[in-house]
């Protein structure tokens, strides 16, 4: 069996604590590789060899565009390999391959991106008085901690790896314990091409060697996407050493579907906002809020389509693959059970066994209906292909329910009244809003992130450079010429 090892201060280590973590392919439930936790002493010592490597003058004497070069050489091994990378995310996170090689040009477009954006990251000057320059630089914030969840390894991993190298800092990944396969392509890549400690790579449970490195003295920032508990205790970690943080947390994101909408392309929209990656999609789409009198016939058409859906592995690349892991089906499948109990299930609910697959996380993709605004099935992520309906008949009541969550990352409005559209996206209250349309092409260039419990920050597009450094402000005075 593969054992993953970590990339610590150039060297490939395994973890030093007892207990070996398989990594599972959730298509087939069989074991694929297995890791171990990294102990406090091996995050320690991946911390002082990123800061001594971020100090060193062999990483200040790369030139920035020589560290865009670097990126955008890495974005062309990645499609290089696509179909390699692509079937390492497919199996390990179990989504479909068409949607896992979607991840993989999405990650080549970041470091792509990132590595273009190198030398184009610009200070200012102020006007302050004769004889003064004042400049304002940007200078790199040193040792960043970048903690990984397990919905979209590769793209998550990519995004602020590549906006936080561009900048000039020295990176440690923590990669998901469910999903370290892609990482540690990008760990092989990284090895022969940066000075040692630029690029690290830590495994193991979140709960035990999280901590070690959120609480470390000696990090500047840290990037976590993840649970809103956990996003919490990452923040508090931080918040013992004043060290900034970037958190994206999820959401309850809504489709607002006005009765004028392009009707075609909203049920489009609306399935595949839940849909992709079984739902387990921070941005999911997983609330529709829909006009009224138009929800009959909009909501027998979408049943329809959920019910044509094909679920199945991931390399067999249907609509839909499984879950990620016991965990997430058992809590899923007995909430959907509950939630078939008090007849709110209008299409799906169920498990599915599948042959020949029988160990896989197989779920039916569900609508949940009938269910009060404030009841849990309207307000936690759930993170499974699971849609709750709720109606609307005012803009006001639409806002208000749109509202209603404490989350705040993406909104789809579908209307062909730009005036309603419009009005509708400046009162609503999340990060990205997206008119007749629900996630643009993936959007590398978006600035994406929450309102309210969906976070703070903004990652991705040319603002998230800001996340990775710190700004300095030099006044020179010069004197002027007898
Ligand atoms: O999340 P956690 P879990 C949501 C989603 C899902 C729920 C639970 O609703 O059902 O979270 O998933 C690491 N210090 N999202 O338990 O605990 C850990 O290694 C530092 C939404 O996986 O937030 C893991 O990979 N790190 C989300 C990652 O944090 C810690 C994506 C996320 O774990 C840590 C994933 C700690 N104390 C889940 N504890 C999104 N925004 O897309 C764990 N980790």
């Amino acid at each position: 069996m593969q054992l993953i090892p970590m990339l610590i201060n150039g060297k490939w280590v395994q973890g030093d604590s007892q207990g070996l973590i398989d990594v599972v392919n959730p298509s087939t439930g069989q074991v694929l590789a297995q890791l171990k936790s990294a102990s406090e002493a091996q995050v320690d010592e991946a911390v002082r060899a990123a800061r001594s490597a971020f100090e060193s003058a062999q990483w200040r004497q790369v030139k920035a565009f020589e560290r865009g070069q670097l990126l955008i050489e890495l974005a062309h091994y990645i499609r290089m390999h696509a179909e390699e990378w692509s079937l390492l995310e497919c199996r390990d996170v179990g989504k479909p391959l068409t949607q896992a090689r979607a991840d993989v040009e999405a990650a080549a477009r970041y470091f792509e991106f990132y590595g273009g954006a190198a030398d184009k990251i610009m200070g200012d000057t102020i006007p302050i008085e004769d004889g003064i320059l004042n400049a304002v630089v940007l200078e790199p914030v040193g040792v960043t901690v970048h903690i990984v969840p397990w919905n979209y390894p590769l793209q998550i991993t990519a995004r602020s790896v590549a906006a936080a190298i561009a900048t000039g800092n020295a990176v440690i990944v923590k990669s998901a314990e469910d999903t370290p396969l892609t990482t540690h392509a990008m760990a092989k890549w990284f090895a022969g091409k940066l000075p040692s400690g630029i690029f690290q790579h830590i495994t193991g449970l979140g709960r035990e060697v999280g901590p070690y490195l959120t609480t470390h003295p000696d990090i500047d920032h840290i990037t976590f996407t993840g649970s809103v508990p956990t996003g919490m205790d990452v923040m508090k970690a931080a918040a013992q050493n004043i060290v900034p943080v970037t958190l994206e947390l999820g959401g309850k994101s809504p489709n607002i579907v006005f009765a004028d909408a392009p009707m075609e392309q909203a049920l489009e929209g609306v399935v595949r906002a839940i849909i992709q990656n079984a739902g387990q999609t921070c941005s999911a789409g997983a609330r529709l809020l829909i006009e009224e009198h138009a929800k009959e016939a909009f909501v027998a058409l979408l049943v329809k389509k959920f019910q044509t859906l094909k679920v199945g592995p991931g390399e067999a690349d249907v609509d839909m693959g499984p879950l990620l892991n016991e965990r997430q089906y058992v809590k899923i499948s007995t909430l959907l059970q509950q939630a078939k109990k008090q007849g709110f299930v209008i299409t799906g609910g169920e498990t599915i066994t599948i042959k020949g697959y029988e160990k896989g996380y197989y779920i039916q993709p569900t609508i949940v209906d009938g269910v009060d605004a404030n009841a849990a099935l309207a307000q936690e992520e759930i993170f499974g292909p699971v849609l709750t309906i709720l109606t609307f008949t005012t803009i006001e009541e639409a806002i208000e329910l749109a509202n209603g969550t404490d989350y705040g990352l993406v909104a789809g409005i579908w209307s062909k009244n730009l005036d309603t559209a419009h009005y509708v996206a400046s009162r609503v209250k999340a990060g990205q809003v997206f008119i007749n349309n629900y996630g643009a092409a993936g959007g590398i260039q978006m600035p994406f992130g929450g309102y309210k419990k969906s976070g703070i920050g903004r990652e991705k597009g040319f603002v998230a450079l800001r996340n990775y450094t710190q700004m300095k402000n030099i006044a020179i005075r010069y004197a002027t010429p007898e």
